[in-house]
């Protein structure tokens, strides 16, 4: 797929033209054409706290990372065919939705959450019933090290533990209301959006934000992982998961706004929680997508995910597209801070590393003119 990606978009010549020399990794970029933004101005006035993403043209996914440095164990086939996409314009939240920002909408509105609302055996029949208790599931360190293929050795089902006790009942989020919101199923990740007059991004929308203009870039910042050393991102230093010795300035969740924003000015797109997209998820779904359109030289327009959602891990699962990875990424396990690669979360299950941040639709040229 690769070397006819190259061949369709030209790539020899067109990244030339985009590439930042310091940023260019031999292999890093093969397959991507360039992006090519919408010109028309962003519309006025800036909603508060959201920037504009032009939109446009780009390519979309991810080559196999394994043989890069730090590219990590998996090859994330899902983030591929790399494809042409178009999506509009659209306002974007600078930063993942925080704490102080939900509890604003919880107070006004007294929404409970998934996590705070203990589930029925109707809705989890797998489920053991000593788990029909209301709670969210907690990452927790091993105290040995383990073989990374049971992710249940370090994910736990923690009785009590919602946004407001992440870690259980015994935490609290007092000092913390600028960290991202966590233990956000996706239900709840759409009520806070409709009360904000805003909605989640689909996949396509993220990730041309998250590339911040530039084309093909492994990270949302370029292809270097730590550019003269700086991290640029909260994700996982240490043996996982283990130890996260917190060589980037946090071990665990940090408040946003800590690490250099990326080219549209959005912060921690890469690392520190998973953000929810509103498409389903498909491991096929670009293959498929590609094939409807009639091949690798379409330009997918305003994709929005597949009609139903299918993980053929777990295929009774409703799952819906995860971006950006977390603080407990690592090329170690899953590098899935890389900007074209795809993560993935049951509809009804929140977790303390998994959060979100809504879009804006500009005003109708017409809704404008009638005013
Ligand atoms: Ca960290
Ligand atoms: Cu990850």
């Amino acid at each position: 797929m690769t070397a006819a990606g190259a061949l369709v978009f030209g790539v020899s010549t067109s990244l030339a033209q985009v590439a930042r020399p310091q940023e260019a990794t031999p292999n890093a970029n093969a397959g991507f054409g360039p992006t090519i933004e919408n010109k028309s101005p962003a519309p006025t006035p800036a909603p508060s706290g959201m920037v504009w993403i032009p939109g446009g043209e780009y390519s979309m996914g991810s080559d196999d990372p394994t043989p890069l440095v730090c590219g990590g164990p998996d090859s994330m086939p899902d983030a591929r065919p790399v494809h042409r996409v178009y999506v509009d314009g659209f306002w974007m939240d600078i930063t993942e939705v925080t704490n102080a920002q939900f509890a604003e909408f919880v107070k006004a509105t007294g929404y409970r959450t998934v996590a705070e609302i203990a589930p029925t055996k109707e809705e989890f029949p797998t489920a053991p019933p000593e788990n029909l208790k209301a709670g969210s599931t907690v990452f927790t360190p091993t105290d040995k090290p383990v073989a990374l293929n049971n992710h249940f050795q370090w994910w736990r089902y923690q009785h009590g533990a919602n946004w407001r006790h992440p870690d259980g009942p015994d935490s609290n989020i007092d000092g913390k209301e600028n960290y991202p919101v966590v233990h956000i199923a996706y239900p709840d990740a759409v009520a806070y959006c409709k009360w904000a007059g805003k909605r989640l991004p689909t996949e396509a929308e993220w990730e041309f934000a998250s590339r911040g203009g530039h084309a093909g870039d492994v990270y949302s910042w370029g292809n270097e992982l730590r550019p003269d050393g700086k991290f640029m991102a909260n994700t996982y230093q240490g043996k996982f998961p283990m130890k996260d010795v917190g060589e980037d300035g946090f071990a665990g969740i940090a408040p946003v706004k800590q690490f250099v924003p990326n080219g549209y000015g959005l912060y921690d797109t890469a690392g520190n929680v998973w953000e929810w997209c509103s498409d389903w998820y498909r491991p096929d779904t670009f293959a498929r997508q590609v094939a409807t359109a009639g091949g690798l030289s379409s330009v997918i327009k305003n994709p929005k995910g597949p009609s139903s959602p299918y993980d053929p891990a777990e295929p009774n699962e409703k799952k819906r597209v995860h971006k950006g990875g977390s603080f407990l990424c690592t090329d170690q396990y899953c590098t899935r801070y890389m900007v074209g690669t795809r993560g993935k979360g049951e509809e009804m299950t929140g977790s303390n590393h998994v959060g979100f941040r809504c879009v804006q639709d500009p005003a109708s040229p017409a809704a404008t003119k009638s005013k």
